[in-house]
């Protein structure tokens, strides 16, 4: 199935992936930042306040299936999504930023995604 995201670019969905569906507006999501390449959108399980996923438009499973200009293209955005992230909230003094490939590395949902972890100095386990 393919579709497109509004910016005449074609990105490949795929059927019976939730962050696919997210993309598409199929499942609700609390958007972030949105734009032709990326979506950043609040993780449901909010491990620390603020956390964010990021996730290419294009369904790439994990790391090893970006392409050079995919991942250029990700990555470039990351510093300015994790900026807002920080700016919208004085009490967020760093930020864990992680990224799972594989079931054996507890990738739990097969359409990458990279975690924007806001981290206070309230979290008690960073000492
Ligand atoms: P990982 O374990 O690295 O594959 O992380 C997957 C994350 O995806 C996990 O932190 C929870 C999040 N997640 C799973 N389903 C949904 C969903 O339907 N909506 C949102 N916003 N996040 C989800």
């Amino acid at each position: 199935l393919r579709y497109t995201n509004g910016n005449e670019s074609e990105v490949m969905k795929m059927e019976d992936c939730i962050f696919c569906k997210i993309i598409a507006g199929e499942i609700p999501s609390y958007t972030v930042y949105e734009d032709d390449v990326v979506k950043a959108f609040l993780d449901i399980s909010q491990n620390t306040p603020g956390h964010t996923l990021v996730i290419p438009k294009k369904h790439v499973k994990d790391i090893f299936e970006y392409d050079e200009d995919l991942a250029a293209e990700v990555f470039k955005r990351i510093p300015k999504i994790a900026r807002a992230i920080k700016a919208s909230n004085p009490d967020i003094k760093g930020m864990n930023v992680m990224n799972n490939n594989g079931e054996v590395a507890y990738q739990s949902v097969f359409h990458s995604h990279w975690h924007l972890l806001p981290r206070y100095s309230s979290d008690d386990d960073f000492k």
